[in-house]
């Protein structure tokens, strides 16, 4: 891998020994930092949500140094290496990450780790981001390379910037996306807890503004889904599109299709002892809540960050007559002929 030299790193601290952990990851990204910072001082800048820095890297703005930044985007462009049987759960920030985790870790796993002794199933004791690692993140450590098959993973990157290896292995991906203006609520909530003390809280207004011109972490928005409804179109039976709503309004029939694409679909037998239910429940926004109400998922990331209201049209609650007005203008231009619905 072209990440710097691995001894230098602490390798999957993320995930497991946290005192151990923190001062790794640290560690690791001021090293890509330090690898990468002559690319990003070139590129483009606007404001950030997180840090004070959004880059504009090939189309799409990037955090600069955290977690599935710029800098670890290049770094797994550089040096990751997809397998053909690796699954990929891709989104953009805010659109339903933990949840959708969660169920292609639940199925995959499932006869692994059982539904019928819950106590012992991994998302009763740790966050689903703590099962399935980021590409541009954890994956960076070595230790993450050789997992089991198929290896599951997450991105946040956009259908372009995937790493090569990706594109050419042709394995599955499952893109989820969800209502903008949910996407934008759920993010300003989420960026006021977690963005860095010196840079104060944003309002809303300020929010809304920079969400509208596209500048959010891997956006803009319309851009990030155009981009994998795209490639859904092109290659079906590699890329499933999904959407937060529809798998909040039909959950079951859409984790049947979910297993069904990633290629451990529920036998009859499952079906009658109620498996795809039995899945649901431990996935759902209320199990994952409570199992999440303390600890950390990692170094600044609190676990019950993730678990704010999860439902559908908080965004009322929220926006404006004219900002929701604007953004679904923005939306009906940038989504014009596609099929895509909240
Ligand atoms: P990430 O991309 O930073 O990992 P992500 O998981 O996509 O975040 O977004 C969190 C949103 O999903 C939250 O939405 P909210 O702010 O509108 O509440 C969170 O509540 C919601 N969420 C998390 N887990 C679930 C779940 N199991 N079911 C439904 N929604 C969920």
């Amino acid at each position: 891998m072209s990440v710097p030299s691995t001894s230098d790193m602490v390798p999957i601290s993320f995930f497991t020994q946290q005192s151990v952990e923190d001062h790794g990851l640290e560690k690791a990204l001021t090293l890509l930092y330090n690898r990468y910072k002559d690319r990003l001082t070139s590129l483009p800048k606007e404001k950030g949500w997180f840090t004070e820095t959004l880059y504009l890297y090939q189309g799409f703005w990037l955090e600069s140094e955290r977690v599935t930044s710029a800098v670890t985007v290049m770094a797994s462009q550089d040096g990751f290496q997809a397998q053909p049987t690796d699954i990929y759960l891709a989104t953009l920030q805010k659109s339903g990450t933990t949840w959708i985790k969660a169920l292609a870790f639940a199925i995959v796993n499932r006869t692994t780790y059982k539904t019928n002794s819950l106590s012992t199933h991994p998302l009763q004791i740790m966050n689903p981001h703590r099962c399935v690692p980021f590409v541009e993140t954890e994956a960076l450590f070595p230790t993450y390379v050789n997992g089991h098959s198929p290896r599951l993973f997450s991105t946040h990157m956009p259908y372009t910037s995937l790493p090569q290896s990706i594109l050419d292995s042709r394995c599955r991906v499952v893109y989820t996306c969800r209502n903008p203006k949910d996407v934008l609520v759920s993010l300003f909530h989420y960026a006021n807890r977690l963005r860095d003390k010196s840079l104060g809280l944003m309002t809303f207004k300020e929010a809304f503004e920079m969400f509208r011109k596209g500048l959010i972490p891997f956006g803009p928005y319309w851009d990030h889904v155009k981009g994998y409804y795209m490639a859904a179109l092109e290659r079906p039976s590699e890329i499933l599109f999904l959407t937060y709503e529809d798998m909040q309004k039909d959950t079951v029939n859409n984790v049947k299709r979910l297993a069904e694409f990633l290629g451990y679909p529920f036998t009859e037998e499952e079906a009658a002892e109620g498996e795809v239910h039995k899945i649901v429940k431990l996935c759902s926004f209320e199990t994952l809540k409570e199992v999440n109400k303390h600890g950390m998922v990692g170094a600044g990331f609190p676990n019950d960050v993730f678990f704010r209201n999860g439902k559908i049209g908080d965004w009322t609650n929220h926006l404006t007559n004219e900002m929701s007005q604007i953004l679904d203008q923005l939306t009906k231009e940038k989504f014009d002929g596609l099929d895509i619905s909240f």
